[in-house]
C-alpha cells in the first residue's frame, strides 16, 4: 500500500490504497517504515508524501472504527514526520480529508493542485479530528477559521487554503514532480523545517479574544442541536489555546474517546455507508450507458418548478421553464431572481453571478420550446388526468432521446408513463421542498423505466448535488407513505388528550426540525380544503372555517406573532379540540411523552417494514437515507429503520400488540417486522 521511490535525493512515499487512500493498517505500516528508512538513509535529503489514484489520503479507514486500532498509530507516524531532520512535503490532489489532512499538517510544507480540497469532516461521522487536527489546524489558520472548519466539516479549496496558510503553494503540471522540485528548493535554499506544533502567534491572537468560543457556540447552536461531537470539537480547540501541544493532544484523545464508540458516532458511521449504498442499484451495473444531459426543461414555474429549475442552473445546465400564462411565468421567474439576489446579498456570490444564472433560464409559455431539451421535469398540480394530458403532450414535442420525469409526490408513475409512446423513458423525480435546498430526490422507477434512463437520472441527480434514492411505485412512495402513518396518529393523539404543542415538543426533542402541527401550519391548513363543501367534519375543517389557515393567516394550530412570527399555544385551539373530541364521544385522558413518541414513530417503522417487503425500497438503509435527507430525521439516530434496530424490534412489536389491545383495528404488525422480531434480528441484518 506504500512504496518508497527515489527521485535523486528526494524520496517519494507513494500511497496506493484505492478507492480513497484511507489510512488503513497497511498504509500506517508503510508510512511508519518509510519514514524510518528515510531517516536512516544518508543519500536521502528530503521526502514527498504523494498518493496514486484519484485523491490524497481521504482520512482514517472508517471501516476499521469500532475495533481496536492496530499499531502503528497515526500519531506516531505524524510525530516521525514532524520531527524529521529532513524536510517532508505533502503533495495534495483530490481531497485531503480527516486523518489525511492531519498527516499533511504534520509535514513541514504542503503543496496542492488548483482543484484540491482540504478539510476535517470528522464531525459528520460523529467524532472529532483525533489525530492532532484540533491542535494543529488552529495553529495554522487561526482559531476562528479552525472552529468553522472543524465544527462545520466542510472542506475548503486550494485557493482558500493558500490564503489561510494551510498550503504553501499551488503547483501546476505533474504534482509529484512539482512537489519534488519544491522539496529540493527547501533543501537548496536552506528553508527552515516548519513544525506546526511550535507555531504560537495565531493562538496568542485567540487568547486576546476570550469570547471567541462562546460566540461560536451560539452561532452554531441551532444547526448542531442534539449532536455531541461539535461541543467536543470546540473543547479540543479550547485546549489547543490553553494547553501546551503535548497536553492538548492528550486532551484531544480524551474528548475523542468520549465520542468514538458512542451511539451517535455509530449511527453517523452507519449513515455514511448507507448513503453510499443507496447509490447502487443491484440490477443496474456501473457500466450502464448514460444519456447525455446538456439541457433541461421544467414545466410549471410554481414553488416546486422554480426550485427544480434552480437546481439545473446551479449545476450549469441551461433550463427552459414553461408556464401556461405569462403572468404566472413572470411571478415564477421573479421568485427565482429574488432567491439568487438573497444569496448574493449574503455574500455567497456576486450580482454578476445572479445575472449569469438568470441568463441560463429561458422562460416560455409554449411547451413546443421543450423540443431540444434532454430531460423535462413536470411540476404541475397533482391531478392524474392533468398529468396524463401533460405527458401525452410532452411525448409529442420532445426529441426521441428525451427523458420525461414527473415530480409527483404520490401518483402512479406507471399510469402517467402509459400516456406516452415511450414508457421506458418516463420516471418520477420527486424533489422535496424547498427543491433548491433539500438534498433528497426519490427516483421513482416505473415498471417500464429502462436501466439507461434510471442510471441517467441517478447520475444527473448527483450532478445537481442531490442524494438520489431509487423507490418503486406506490401511493406516496417511501417518504410520504410513512409520513401519512405518523399523521394519522398525531391527529388521534390530540383528540384523545394530547395537545398539538405536546406532540410537536416530543418530536422536536427527539431531534426532528419540527413536529406535524408546526409543519401543517407552515404548509397551510387549507391545502386540499374547500370552503364550499367544508362542514366541520375534521378538526382541520373546523380550524379553516375559523380562518385559521396556518402561518400565512397568523394562526392555525398555533397563533403567530405578526412581527416575529414566533408561535405560541392558543387556548382557542384547546377548546376547539375538546369540543370536537366531546362531540365524537371521546373522553380525553392524560397522554405521556413516551406514548406520543411511540405512537408517532412505531407506525412509521411498521410501514417501513411493509415498504421493504413489497420491494418499494431496495434496502432498509435506503429508507433511512430518505428520512434523514427529506424530513430531517436526526442524523445521530441513523434513520427510522436504524432507530428501530437500536431500540430492538421486539420492543416495537410488544408496543404494537399493546396498542392493538387498547385501540383495536389499525395496529396489525407488518409480517416482516414480526418475523424479524421473533428471530431476534433487525432490519439491517435481514
Ligand atoms: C478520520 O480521519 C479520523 C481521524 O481524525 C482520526 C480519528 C482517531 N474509509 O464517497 P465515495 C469509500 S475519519 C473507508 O462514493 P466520492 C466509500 O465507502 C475519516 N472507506 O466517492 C466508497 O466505497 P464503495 C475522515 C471510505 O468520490 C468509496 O470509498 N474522512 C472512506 O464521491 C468511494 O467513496 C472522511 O470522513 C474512508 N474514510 O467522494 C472522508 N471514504 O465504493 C469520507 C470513502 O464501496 N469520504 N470510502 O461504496 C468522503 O467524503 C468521500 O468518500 C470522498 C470521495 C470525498 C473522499
Amino acid at each position: 500500500m506504500v512504496t518508497l521511490e527515489e527521485r535523486g535525493v528526494v524520496a517519494v512515499l507513494v500511497v496506493d490504497n484505492p478507492p480513497v487512500n484511507a489510512l488503513s493498517h497497511g498504509v500506517r505500516i508503510g508510512l511508519y517504515e518509510g519514514m524510518k528508512r528515510i531517516a536512516a538513509d544518508d543519500s536521502i535529503q528530503a521526502a514527498v508524501l504523494w498518493c496514486r489514484g484519484r485523491t490524497f489520503i481521504a482520512g482514517a479507514d472508517i471501516r476499521e472504527f469500532g475495533r481496536p486500532r492496530e499499531d502503528p498509530q497515526t500519531n506516531e507516524i505524524r510525530s516521525l514526520m514532524e520531527s524529521s531532520k529532513k524536510p517532508v512535503v505533502a503533495a495534495i490532489h483530490g481531497t485531503a480529508l480527516g486523518g489525511g489532512l492531519e498527516t499533511a499538517m504534520a509535514c513541514h510544507y504542503r503543496v496542492a493542485v488548483e482543484d484540491a480540497r482540504l478539510g476535517l469532516p470528522e464531525v459528520k461521522i460523529g467524532i472529532l479530528p483525533g489525530g492532532g487536527g484540533t491542535q494543529r489546524l488552529p495553529r495554522i489558520v487561526g482559531v476562528r477559521k479552525a472552529l468553522e472548519m472543524i465544527t462545520g466539516g466542510e472542506p475548503i479549496g486550494a485557493q482558500e487554503a493558500l490564503e489561510n496558510g494551510l498550503i504553501d503553494e499551488i503547483v501546476e503540471g505533474e504534482l509529484c514532480a512539482a512537489a519534488a522540485a519544491f522539496a529540493l528548493r527547501v533543501v537548496g535554499e536552506g528553508w527552515p523545517l516548519k513544525r506546526v506544533r511550535d507555531l504560537e502567534d495565531k493562538l496568542a491572537e485567540a487568547r486576546a479574544e476570550p469570547g471567541i468560543f462562546d460566540d461560536h457556540r451560539r452561532r452554531i447552536a441551532r444547526k448542531t442541536r442534539g449532536f455531541r461531537a461539535p461541543e467536543n470539537c470546540i473543547r479540543a480547540i479550547e485546549a489547543a489555546v490553553s494547553l501546551p501541544f503535548e497536553e492538548g493532544l492528550r486532551r484531544e484523545q480524551e474528548l475523542s474517546a468520549e465520542l468514538v464508540n458512542g451511539e451517535q458516532a455509530k449511527a453517523q458511521r452507519y449513515y455514511f455507508f448507507a448513503e453510499r449504498a443507496a447509490q447502487k442499484v443491484p440490477d443496474v451495473p456501473k457500466e450502464t450507458p448514460l444519456r447525455t444531459i446538456e439541457s433541461a426543461g421544467v414545466l410549471g414555474a410554481g414553488t416546486m418548478g422554480g426550485g427544480i429549475a434552480m437546481n439545473f442552473v446551479n449545476a450549469g445546465i441551461p433550463v427552459t421553464l414553461v408556464e401556461v400564462e405569462e403572468s404566472a411565468l413572470e411571478r415564477g421567474l421573479a421568485v427565482v431572481r429574488r432567491n439568487y439576489e438573497r444569496s448574493a446579498s449574503r455574500g455567497r456570490f456576486s450580482m454578476d453571478e445572479v445575472e449569469r444564472r438568470m441568463g441560463l433560464i429561458r422562460g416560455s409559455v409554449d411547451t413546443g420550446d421543450f423540443a431540444d431539451c434532454d430531460i423535462v421535469v413536470e411540476a404541475v398540480f397533482e391531478n392524474m388526468d392533468l398529468k396524463k394530458r401533460v405527458f401525452a403532450g410532452l411525448d409529442d414535442v420532445c426529441g426521441d432521446n428525451a427523458i420525461l420525469a414527473s415530480n409527483t409526490s404520490y401518483l402512479d408513475v406507471n399510469e402517467i408513463a402509459a400516456a406516452t409512446s415511450r414508457p421506458e423513458a418516463v420516471l418520477g423525480t420527486h424533489f422535496f421542498s424547498p427543491a433548491n435546498v433539500m438534498k433528497l430526490v426519490e427516483i421513482v422507477r416505473g415498471e417500464k423505466t429502462s436501466k439507461e434512463v434510471l442510471a441517467t437520472a441517478m447520475s444527473l441527480a448527483k450532478r445537481l448535488g442531490k442524494v438520489p434514492v431509487v423507490v418503486g411505485v406506490c401511493n406516496g412512495f417511501v417518504g410520504n407513505r410513512m409520513l401519512a402513518q405518523r399523521r394519522v396518529q398525531a391527529d388521534r393523539l390530540i383528540l384523545e388528550g394530547a395537545l398539538p404543542w405536546d406532540v410537536d415538543r416530543v418530536l422536536y426533542d427527539f431531534g426532528l426540525p419540527m413536529g406535524p402541527f408546526a409543519m401543517s401550519d407552515l404548509a397551510g391548513l387549507d391545502i386540499g380544503w374547500d370552503r364550499e363543501s367544508s362542514a366541520g367534519r375534521t378538526l382541520r375543517e373546523v380550524l379553516c372555517e375559523r380562518g385559521r389557515l396556518g402561518q400565512k393567516s397568523g394562526s392555525g394550530y398555533y397563533t403567530y406573532d405578526p412581527d416575529t412570527r414566533k408561535s405560541s399555544p392558543d387556548p382557542e385551539v384547546e377548546s376547539v379540540i375538546s369540543d370536537f373530541a366531546a362531540a365524537q364521544g371521546i373522553v380525553r385522558r392524560q397522554i405521556s411523552d413516551d406514548e406520543i413518541l411511540a405512537r408517532c414513530t412505531y407506525p412509521m417503522i411498521n410501514e417501513g417494514a411493509k415498504i421493504l417487503e413489497e420491494g418499494i425500497a431496495l434496502r432498509a438503509s435506503d429508507i433511512d437515507v430518505i428520512w434523514v435527507n427529506g424530513y430531517g430525521w436526526p442524523l445521530y439516530r441513523g434513520g427510522p429503520m436504524y432507530y428501530a434496530d437500536s431500540i430492538g424490534l421486539q420492543t416495537v412489536v410488544a408496543a404494537y400488540d399493546g396498542f392493538r389491545d387498547q385501540f383495536g383495528e389499525g395496529w396489525e404488525t407488518a409480517p416482516l417486522l414480526r418475523r424479524l422480531a421473533e428471530q431476534g434480528r433487525g432490519f439491517l441484518d435481514s
